[in-house]
């Protein structure tokens, strides 16, 4: 498998349904968080971003220069803000770091350093990529949950995710890539139905039909 061409696409289509959830909260729904210790809303998108350089000062530290730039002098792992410029630019210079340094080691066919034994993508270095889309997949739910918590109403969520679809034009800007049809569905459980996980318990029955 040497064609890189989706999965950068799919990164970066996982980038910008993350950019359009920063833009969609306010400065409030930032500071939301379980109340139990968990990270805030900012903090969680603040490990987001540094998660490229994080890993890439183990694994190709010449690639996690322009992100540690963005740190204040911190280690990178304990870097938090709550200005979401700030954030947004962590997550440009980390998303560009990761896609130079993926192609870098594919060119040369060193895989990635792996100093602390952690298993960095020895099988193919663009994986690097997907675990990012993964990752910040994870702690986009994990916001999705806090923003429920804290007060978003079930039509609130339901129209964060039908613009989080990955495959609307908004994001995927698709004339341009496909030159097709660019008419894509919004996900199937909205806008007309609400999805079943923001839903109240009390909205939908968990029981096991009799019939069964
Ligand atoms: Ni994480």
């Amino acid at each position: 498998m040497t064609n890189l061409d989706l999965l950068l696409e799919s990164f970066r289509r996982n980038a910008r349904v993350t950019e359009f959830l920063l833009n969609s909260m306010s400065d409030e729904d930032l500071t939301f968080s379980d109340g139990k210790g968990g990270m805030t809303v900012a903090h969680m998108l603040s490990h987001m971003g540094t998660s490229r350089g994080g890993w890439l000062a183990d694994m190709s530290p010449e690639y996690a220069a322009s992100t540690k730039a963005l740190t204040d002098g911190k280690f990178i792992w304990e870097w938090q803000t709550t200005d979401r410029g700030a954030i947004k630019a962590m997550f440009k210079a980390g998303d560009e770091a990761a896609i130079q340094a993926v192609q870098a080691h594919l060119a040369s066919g060193q895989p990635f350093a792996d100093p602390r034994n952690m298993g960095t993508y020895q099988s193919n270095p663009a994986h690097f990529l997907l675990q990012n889309i993964v990752h910040d997949s994870h702690h986009r739910g994990q916001i999705i949950a806090l923003l429920r918590q804290n007060g978003y109403s079930t039509e609130q969520l339901d129209k964060l995710e039908e613009h989080c679809d990955p495959t609307r034009p908004s994001i995927a800007y698709l004339p341009s890539i496909h030159g097709m049809n660019s008419v894509t569905s919004a996900c199937p459980h909205g806008p007309l139905f609400a999805h079943p996980m923001n839903l109240k318990p009390r909205d939908f029955d968990l029981r096991v039909p009799s019939a069964l």
